[in-house]
């Protein structure tokens, strides 16, 4: 065989890539919607709700008249990044901070479920399979930028500076927790960090995220925006489509991170909707719209920072889809074995790992290696028992705080409350361990 020359190679190189992209083009034709043809020159409808063609031939649009929407990600699952030109120019340290978070996300982790199961915390939810879109996410804001969170996003709270003992405090309810114990544990908010104290109901956060950011838009040169994570299962509330809605008409600087993981508790993502996900609701409603490997922490980077520049700067707001799936239990109240495969759990801890590929990457880039990862291993699991065992030692807010800074002045009834309790201590003081609260 004759020994081909470097034009020719260059020839043949170049004639496969335009077959190749001639072949894509017509795919893409092939399935791309099967909208009603419309005529050139059709005059456009002006109803006020639609400006829109005429024509003449009905035809029903579905959820498969349209593509799915792509995922967008910069590494494939060994950490090798798939297009040059993707990859974010992210400082050395900032890339192994971002990694440690990740680690020390895990170890707390891992940790508190135990210590659940142990009976010494009332409740836990892990974020095992999500790391990724915490760091990625964070690390692409401003620490200005408002954050109102779901439950399943601590590793936002962690990259902002949130302390490990800060957090455990707060799931030991202890007198150090801001919430003075009143909450359930996972419920962490921070003003210092511009965190918003999550709320159970689910939801909740995101018509007071758009608002947030209806505010921030009416100040002076704003230079803020406002991030609103949600659950593939939050999606499904009626206060989801009021916040797409008000983001949309009263334009305000927010992005809307969906994490889709999969499942809403026991509920499926093929029982919770029927559309293209989370993010084909995006465009519906004039909101600009993206969906990203949400296992890949470089991809949710790249989106959540482009998606601030163009909030801040147009006053609109930004979905952003964040596929994934949820490795642990959805809660220490759940047992996920009873509605999932514990063969289709393995494969996302393995292949998918957001830990594992980023790992992977910094490798490959010289700045990670396996003295660094015991080494932090160590470091972020003493870091958790430590706080731990303290946490277990301090003493719970003093009983009065449970009735307490709920009105600005207490009123009579709940006076009467507070007095008939004091009363009821004093006399049965042996029935409660008061020795372990605050005096
Ligand atoms: C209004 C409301 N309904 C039901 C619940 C009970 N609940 C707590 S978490 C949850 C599932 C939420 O799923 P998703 O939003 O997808 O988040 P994930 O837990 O998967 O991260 C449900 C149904 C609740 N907290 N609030």
């Amino acid at each position: 065989m004759a020994l081909k020359t470097g034009a020719s190679v260059l020839r043949l190189n170049t004639l496969r890539n335009a077959a190749v992209r001639y072949v894509e083009r017509v795919l893409q034709l092939l399935s791309t919607h099967t909208r009603p043809e419309v005529a050139q020159n059709t005059k456009y409808a002006e109803f006020p709700g639609a400006k829109a063609p005429y024509v003449t031939e009905m035809k029903f649009l579905n959820e498969s008249s349209y593509d799915p929407i792509p995922i967008y990600r910069v590494l494939d699952n060994s950490g090798s990044v798939l297009e040059s030109r993707e990859e974010p120019s992210i400082d050395k340290d900032e890339l192994v901070n971002m990694y440690k978070t990740m680690v020390q996300l895990t170890q707390m982790d891992k940790i508190l479920y135990e210590s659940q199961r142990q009976g010494r915390i009332s409740f836990y939810m892990t974020n095992y399979g999500e790391e990724g879109i915490h760091v990625g996410s964070a690390a692409a804001l401003s620490p200005r930028d408002l954050v109102f969170a779901q439950y399943r996003e601590v590793g936002v709270f962690l990259y902002r500076g949130v302390t490990v003992t800060e957090l455990i405090n707060q799931c030991y309810g202890n007198h150090e927790d801001p919430g003075k114990g009143r909450q359930m544990p996972v419920h962490y908010g921070n003003k210092h960090f511009n965190l918003v104290t999550l709320s159970s109901p689910l939801a909740t956060q995101m018509p007071q995220a758009v608002g947030a950011a209806y505010a921030l838009k009416r100040q002076p040169n704003n230079d803020r925006c406002v991030i609103c994570y949600f659950g593939d299962g939050a999606a499904s509330e009626g206060d989801a489509f009021a916040a797409f809605n008000f983001a949309a008409t009263l334009d305000c600087p927010v992005i809307l991170l969906c994490r889709n993981n999969g499942y809403a508790i026991s509920t499926p993502t093929n029982e919770q909707y029927r559309g293209d996900g989370i993010a084909s609701r995006g465009p519906a409603l004039g909101i600009r719209t993206v969906r990203v490997d949400g296992t890949d922490a470089l991809a949710v980077y790249n989106a959540v920072k482009q998606s601030r520049e163009y909030a801040i700067a147009n006053n609109k707001p930004v979905l952003i889809e964040a596929m994934s799936y949820r490795v642990g239990h959805h809660s220490t109240s759940d047992d996920s074995t009873a509605y999932r495969s514990i063969e289709e759990i393995q494969k996302w801890t393995t292949d998918e790992s957001p830990l594992h590929k980023f790992k992977m990457y910094l490798e490959a880039k010289g700045i990670w290696d396996a003295e660094a990862e015991k080494t932090c291993l160590k470091e972020s699991r003493d870091t958790v028992v430590r706080t731990m065992q303290e946490a277990e030692k301090k003493k719970r807010p003093h009983w009065k705080e449970m009735l307490e800074d709920v009105y600005y002045d207490m009123p009579p009834r709940i006076q009467k409350q507070m007095k008939q309790m004091e009363e009821h201590l004093k006399k049965y003081p042996d029935k409660y361990p008061l020795d372990q609260h605050q005096d």
